[in-house]
């Protein structure tokens, strides 16, 4: 297929860093973005969206079919899992916005899927080649059961059609796992009683699976849903505060199962429970805790967030490990 591109090769942009995110609705020109293969170029009423595979009724959509079915509008943090060269560094690529556009579960009802077929494959129309290997297209999948309620054919970001570099004019979005999983620009729906067979859900994005005691049992998982993980908005990286008064210390955790704890560290040996609002759908938490740097001097604080699925955030080399931040009272 030849397809135009606006921008080509790998692009990437992570504009704020974890104190910038003061926003509960992180604007769009503060969300990340993350595009392997370049930056299709795309026109609304060029777009067509094939469903088959394992469907009664196989389909091709305008956009103007997909708009005819009911919107909805979800709230989700957005995350990338990292370079898929280098899984397991952590990254603070993080954004949480709202979507908006088709439940995917809608769209497929209308193709009526087979009985068997137990993973959806989803294509983008982008394609080219990645670290030496070729990649056909941008090729992902996820389990059937887990469309849901909540899995979206997207068309809109906070309110406002996809931005080019965001899928426009259709992307998958699927809340709870890693960003990598919602293909944007989004070309193809293949229903499977298989794993999808490219370079995007083979050769890359299968974690190691630990067993209790952290050491690698051999199997693999696919980079599905994303564990829990928390950062620091205030204070600052190498702010200064007042020793002996009262500062609030406050940021954002998430995880797919969301969070139900967030404890803070400010020596590295005691933690402290913050208070964690409930989660609005599939948003990020706040939490926040009252300290007072009890002397002068560099603290090293640290969060930690726990799932309401009871996995709590690593210290040490995974993508979601402890983040930490350095200040000093004065
Ligand atoms: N078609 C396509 N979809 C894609 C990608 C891509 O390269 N091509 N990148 C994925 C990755 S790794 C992430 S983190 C998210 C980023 O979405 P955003 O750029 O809208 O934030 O898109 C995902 N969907
Ligand atoms: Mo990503």
């Amino acid at each position: 297929m030849d397809q135009n591109y606006r921008i080509s090769g790998v692009h990437t942009r992570i504009p704020a860093v974890p104190h910038e995110l003061t926003d509960r609705i992180t604007p769009v020109e503060k969300s990340i973005v993350l595009c392997h293969l370049g930056v299709p170029d795309i026109e609304a009423d060029q777009w067509r969206l094939t469903i088959d595979g394992m469907v009664e009724r196989p389909a091709v959509l305008t956009f103007g079919q997909l708009k005819q079915f009911p919107f909805c509008e979800l709230q989700s943090f957005h995350q990338c899992a990292g370079s898929p060269l280098n899984p397991h560094q952590p990254t603070r690529r993080i954004c949480n916005v709202i979507w908006g556009g088709a439940r995917l579960k809608d769209v497929l009802a209308n193709s009526r899927v087979l009985p068997g077929a137990t993973f959806l494959w989803s294509s983008g129309s982008d394609g080219g080649v990645l670290a030496d290997t070729v990649c056909p297209t941008y090729m992902k999948d996820l389990p059937i059961d887990r469309i849901g309620q909540d899995v979206l054919i997207a068309y809109e970001m906070n309110g406002k059609p996809l931005l080019p570099e965001h899928g426009y004019p259709a992307r998958l979005v699927v809340p709870g796992y890693y960003g990598t999983n919602s293909v944007k620009w989004l070309r193809r729906l293949e229903l499977s009683s298989t794993r999808a067979s490219g370079p995007f859900t083979t050769k890359w994005y299968n974690d190691p699976v630990y067993g209790a005691d952290g050491t690698p049992t051999g199997e693999t998982q696919p980079v599905w849903a994303v564990a829990p993980q928390s950062i620091i908005v205030c204070p600052a990286p190498a702010a200064t505060i007042t020793a002996g008064r009262t500062h609030e210390i406050w940021g954002w955790a998430w995880a797919d199962e969301g969070v139900d704890q967030v404890v803070l560290s400010t020596d590295g040996l005691s933690w402290f429970e913050t208070v964690v609002e409930k989660q609005t759908e599939r948003g990020w938490q706040r939490f926040s805790m009252d300290w007072m740097a009890p002397h002068r001097g560099k603290f090293s604080i640290m969060s930690r967030a726990r799932s309401c699925g009871g996995i709590v955030q690593p210290l040490a080399e995974r993508r979601n490990a402890v983040f930490s931040i350095e200040i000093e009272a004065i």
